[in-house]
């Protein structure tokens, strides 16, 4: 770690909002061609873990930590109070709780699947999963509606399943109403996730364009409780720009949480971790938060590679996630006083200084030397990437 550089204290890691997910820590290297390569982790782990790297907050899913069967049983209650007891130990707290809709077989058809008590047992896991947050002092609530979609068409109606889709979001908004009044707390903040590929063939929310329209559409009881978490790779993985589908977020003022990580356009979910694959984008893209004072959530929703080991796991895998994305936030934070950018943009937002034309040719031509200032701003972001701006040099001599 120290020959790589850049590493923070715990102290400047807890200033940032950043999130650790049970599952990123637990992460065994399973996957549908790939058998695990790490031993199990335990939630007691994995937040002590944390608390001594300085994640301050720590998200799970319900079945992360509470066996399908014991949820909602007196074992559920017992695990919390191990929990609760574990956050207490690290000065972890807990900021999000997701309910696991994708894996377990029962859901092969979606949580909003034809089988009205295939519906109503996933709208028991929502509702208890609110319950699960409040219990453990998060203050939101993630929903990766991953299976809903389907392999073969025709068999599934998409109106009537995003209805009944919105119905099981409904009910989790009015069990929080209800719990947030009994525990005097605040209710929580509903986040959907959207991703465009797998894993059923074909998914009916597959972007967070198509999640912002979903809670416009009229279908929701409470849509100023519901927002979304976008992740970075699920976008890019459709081929959009991230910045651009968070700017259309934050324009309606629905960016709630941020699932941060890495990988590649038009490929599967692949999970590395921030700024490996597309620094230059990542930088661009916390300069877009940074200017818009969004602050956190920050979701290490990643997954250490199958050839990290588990002492690697939490030696080097986080750690250096965690700084690569602190050194990035720090930088964005340089873009946006850097006096070369900002003049160069104010004499963009200038103009040319043609006075009132109608006439194409001469505002294209007041305008033209300007506009050159695009591919130098460009270059100035390089610079500040690289560190240039303070006098890193290379020299082939
Ligand atoms: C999978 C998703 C998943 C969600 C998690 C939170 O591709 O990224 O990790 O973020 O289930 O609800
Ligand atoms: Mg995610
Ligand atoms: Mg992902």
């Amino acid at each position: 770690m120290k020959a790589c550089g850049g590493a923070y204290t715990p102290e400047q890691r807890r200033k940032h909002f950043i999130t650790g997910p049970q599952w990123a820590g637990a992460y065994d290297g399973s996957a549908l061609f790939h058998a695990p390569t790490r031993k199990p982790v335990s939630f007691e782990k994995v937040i002590e873990f944390y608390g001594k790297l300085g994640i301050r907050t720590w998200a799970t899913h319900d079945t992360d930590v509470i066996p399908a069967k014991a949820l909602g049983t007196d074992r559920q209650v017992e695990i919390l109070d191990k929990i609760k007891a574990a956050l207490k130990k690290a000065d972890v707290t807990c900021s999000m709780v997701t309910t696991e809709t994708f894996h377990h077989a029962v859901f092969a058809t979606s949580p909003a699947s034809e089988s009205p008590e295939i519906r109503e047992y996933a709208s028991w896991r929502l509702v208890n999963t609110v319950k699960m947050g409040h219990e453990l002092g998060a203050n939101y609530a993630v929903y990766w509606p991953g299976s809903l979609g389907y392999y073969v068409q025709g068999a599934v109606e998409e109106t009537e399943t995003l209805k009944w889709y919105a119905e099981g979001l409904n009910a989790a908004c009015e069990a929080d109403i209800k719990e947030a009044k009994k525990r005097k707390r605040n209710t929580l903040k509903h986040c959907l996730e959207a991703k465009p590929f797998e894993p059923q063939a074909e998914i009916l929310l597959p972007t967070s364009d198509a999640m912002l329209g979903f809670i416009d559409s009229g279908l929701l009881k409470y849509p100023e409780m519901v927002g979304l978490n976008p992740e970075y790779l699920h976008e890019l993985m459709w081929g959009t720009s991230v910045r651009a589908a968070l700017a259309r977020a934050l324009l309606k003022g629905k960016l709630f949480h941020f699932d941060i990580n890495d990988g590649y356009r038009l490929k599967h979910d692949v999970d590395i971790a921030v700024g490996l694959v597309n620094p230059l984008d990542w930088l661009n893209v916390l300069v877009l938060l940074r200017s818009h004072g969004y602050e956190g959530p920050f979701n290490l929703d990643y997954k250490p590679p199958r050839t990290t080991s588990n002492f690697g796991v939490f030696e080097v895998s986080f750690p250096t996630a965690v700084d690569r994305f602190i050194s990035l936030w720090e930088m964005a934070g340089e873009v946006l006083s850097d006096p070369i950018i900002n003049e160069a943009t104010a004499a963009l937002k200038g103009g040319g200084g043609v006075k009132k034309s109608i006439d194409p040719e001469e505002i294209f031509k007041a305008n033209k030397e300007l506009h050159t200032l695009h591919e130098l701003i460009a270059h100035r972001l390089f610079q500040i990437l690289c560190g240039f701006h303070t006098g890193r040099s290379y020299s082939i001599g």
